[in-house]
């Protein structure tokens, strides 16, 4: 039988076959180990029913290590406007992490019950501009979630964001129903306390997955060369090829000689976008040191 992997536990996995719906409990060849794979969250698989055992992993079209999951589709990054408040550091990073991978991105702003609608837009508008699909979000009323549905149509989507934004809520609201479990927010630090600690796959509509994480870890951007990294800011782009030199960085070179700076200074490239690219730059650079 085919099917996917929608839970993980140790050797124990939870696959479900696409035909009859139906989730049967498995256990990993022993011989998977022997040639150094072990299957993960989103592979396809061939189980034998019988035995309740996976037997062959299908080649995988992309693989994320933290948290481990295989075949997603978008990664959907979701910020809160407030409790925690908007971390577009984060945001950036992790939009460019998945250029570089090569998946669909869509951003959720939520928790907009908290504060005033311009400071919503201010967000909105940055990524919108740059040609990114933004949805705005109430999880907590479940406002919005039908436009967040459409958008997550036939694909297999994976939430990232801090701890505390929302990730359990906006799952539970597509079910209308608990299906994981949500946390609190600290009193003290305004933080979410990573409720979330297992990968797990749920099944929207046919062949529409959504997975509740822990969130990426930011390690996963250290594998961008800090050269690459202006590719991945795909609203550079156009102005890259009218810079002076070949692999300007476009942050020490003159304005005169970068593109991207002029666009910058004329608002064709929003400010917190261009300090993010040098914040992560010199990161990279740091990185690549050690
Ligand atoms: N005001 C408001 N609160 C919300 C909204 N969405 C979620 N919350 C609250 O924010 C808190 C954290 O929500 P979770 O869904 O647990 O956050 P999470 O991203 O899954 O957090 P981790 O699992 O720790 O990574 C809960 O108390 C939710 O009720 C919203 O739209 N508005
Ligand atoms: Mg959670
Ligand atoms: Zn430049």
């Amino acid at each position: 039988m085919k099917g996917i992997i929608i839970e993980n536990i140790s050797n124990l996995y939870k696959v479900i076959n696409q035909e009859n719906k139906e989730i049967y409990k498995c256990l990993a060849r022993g011989s998977f180990k022997n040639i150094g794979i072990t299957p993960v969250v989103g592979d396809i698989v061939e189980f034998s029913e019988k035995e309740n055992v996976i037997e062959k992993i299908y080649d995988r079209e992309n693989y994320i290590k933290r948290p481990k999951i295989a075949n997603i589709t978008q990664i959907v990054f979701v910020i809160s406007m407030k409790h925690p408040k908007p971390d577009l550091l984060l945001l950036d990073k992790q939009l460019a992490f998945a250029e570089s991978l090569g998946v669909k991105s869509l951003i959720v702003i939520n928790k907009c019950d908290l504060v005033e609608e311009n400071e919503i837009e201010k967000i909105f508008n940055i990524y919108k501009n740059i040609g990114y699909d933004v949805v705005k979000l109430k999880a907590k009323e479940k406002a919005g979630i039908e436009n967040l549905k459409e958008n997550l149509l036939g694909e297999i989507s994976v939430l990232s964001g801090n701890s505390g934004v929302g990730k359990s809520t906006i799952i539970n609201a597509l079910f209308n129903d608990v299906v994981t479990s949500e946390g609190d927010i600290s009193e003290k630090s305004k933080r979410g306390k990573n409720t979330t600690t297992l990968v797990k796959l749920y099944e929207i509509d046919k062949n529409t997955f959504v997975a509740d994480t822990p969130g990426f870890s930011t390690f996963e951007i250290s594998e961008i060369e800090k050269e690459d990294l202006s590719h991945f800011f795909k609203e550079f782009k156009p102005f890259m090829e009218k810079c002076n030199y070949i692999g300007c960085s476009h942050i020490k070179e003159a304005d005169e000689e970068c593109a991207v700076k002029r666009a910058k200074n004329n608002q064709e490239i929003s400010e917190s976008r261009y300090e993010n690219y040098c914040k992560i730059y010199e990161e990279l650079k740091n990185i690549k040191k050690w």
